[in-house]
């Protein structure tokens, strides 16, 4: 893979407006952006830190993965997402290395970006994302 930056890291929280008060003291900046992922039975919040962001991800559902994620291991890092140029490129590179992608095809993520995950199985624990690069921000 050739990760350009990391573009988020993702939190799960079982309380959003708790924890959106908790980082706009801790990174004293504000929440620039909350959206809710359907798709993705998620709400999300939004905090620049630099070039990469802080992505807090409240559940909308308990048995979506962040509801189920926050059952089985409480609140905490949830995922990392790496900025890529051709994200079809990096999923088709991604199998051949043997990684078990849980896309295939990238599919719409918050923020506008075209994302596509990695099954933590595969990377040592942690659930990876990959996302196309945006110049937005
Ligand atoms: N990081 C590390 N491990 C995780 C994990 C995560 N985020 N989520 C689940 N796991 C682990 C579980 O602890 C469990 O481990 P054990 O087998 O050791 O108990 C295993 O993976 C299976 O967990 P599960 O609860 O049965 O969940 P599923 O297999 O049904 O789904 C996963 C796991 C990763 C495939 C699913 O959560 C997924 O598809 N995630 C991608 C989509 C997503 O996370 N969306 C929310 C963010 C959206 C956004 O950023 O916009």
């Amino acid at each position: 893979m050739k990760p350009e930056y990391i573009e988020h890291i993702g939190i799960a929280v079982s309380d959003l407006e708790k924890a959106i008060r908790i980082y706009e003291a801790l990174l004293g900046v504000k929440c620039y952006k909350i959206e809710e992922v359907p798709d993705q039975k998620v709400k999300t919040a939004f905090f620049m830190v630099g070039q990469t962001k802080i992505e807090l991800l409240g559940s909308t559902d308990p048995e979506g993965p962040v509801g189920k994620f926050i059952e089985k291991r409480g609140e905490g890092i949830h995922h990392i997402a790496f900025a890529v140029k051709n994200i079809d490129e990096e999923l088709r590179e991604a199998e051949d290395k043997g990684l078990a992608l849980i896309d295939r095809m990238p599919r719409k993520g918050a923020d506008g970006l075209e994302i596509a995950f990695i099954h933590p199985k595969s990377t040592g624990g942690v659930l990876i994302e990959i996302c196309g690069h945006s110049n937005e921000i």
